[in-house]
């Protein structure tokens, strides 16, 4: 938890990227009113002893839930304050019990042009994908998030289960999760794959190291005025620096 001002539950829910219902901050809100998150299975398959498709209903019990509430930070430059609803990501990896081999953990978002309309553009190489390396996934920062503000996730935000890494940009955070696969190799993420000089694996928030196209030291804190200085690993450099040592 940290003690500074919540962002508006109207700023968290109308300044969104969610490249599926559109690449216009204002798009996710105006267009995935009708996106249907019920019923919703997840496939978690690899490197796994278990392997298995789980209902969400299953997958988590309403006595799992925890709120955490996380400083959030895009590539772009701004910032906001959430109150995240969900899960220790490791916890529920264990459950399926995961080999020696698996080193990486890949997600994958729903595939369906029909229910997301942004998909019948080629803006990115969808399915959206992203990766983790196993002991950062594995970190108890790490949640698997399927509400907010003490409610069920906003369709907007990421419904019904979406991935929250604090100390990494915000495209780190891949939406309306339904795949899960644990392996051996580093797997291919959606921004690295559409611009590999811009977009890394890690894309840990460090102020020190620009993006190509715009410095990466001050932030904008939405719905506040003027800019704040960003800290390295996003203020969560304590608990997860180590990492990479
Ligand atoms: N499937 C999917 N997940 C996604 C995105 C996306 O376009 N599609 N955008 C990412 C980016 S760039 C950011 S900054 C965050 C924004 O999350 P928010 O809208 O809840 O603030 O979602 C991330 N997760
Ligand atoms: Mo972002």
């Amino acid at each position: 938890r940290t003690d500074e001002e919540l962002t508006t539950h109207k700023d968290a829910t109308r300044y969104n990227n969610f490249y599926e219902f559109g690449t216009d901050k204002s798009d996710p809100a105006r267009n995935s009113g009708q996106f249907q998150t019920d019923p919703w299975s997840l496939v978690v398959e690899g490197e796994v002893g278990k392997p298995g498709i789980v209902p969400l209903e299953t997958l988590l019990a309403p006595h799992d839930l925890e709120e955490r509430v996380y400083r959030m930070r895009c590539v772009e430059a701004w910032s906001m304050v959430i109150p995240w609803v969900g899960i220790p990501l490791g916890k529920i990896l264990k459950r399926f019990e995961p080999t020696s081999k698996a080193k990486y953990v890949s997600f994958e978002t729903l595939y369906d042009p029909e229910r997301m309309p942004g998909q019948k553009r080629r803006v990115l190489d969808w399915p959206y994908r992203e990766g983790l390396r196993i002991d950062e996934a594995m970190n108890p920062l790490v949640i698997l998030a399927v509400g907010m503000y003490g409610e069920t996730l906003p369709n907007q935000n990421g419904a019904p289960l979406r991935l929250v890494v604090p100390w990494k940009y915000g495209f780190k955070g891949i939406k309306s999760i339904v795949k899960i696969r644990l392996q051996e190799e580093e797997p291919a993420t959606s921004w690295n794959v559409s611009a590999p000089r811009e977009y890394g694996f890690y894309a840990n928030v460090n102020p020190d190291v620009n993006h190509p196209r715009w410095s990466q030291a001050r932030e904008r804190r939405i719905g506040s005025f003027g800019k704040q200085p960003t800290l390295p690993f996003n203020g969560y450099a304590d608990q997860v620096a180590s990492l990479y040592s």
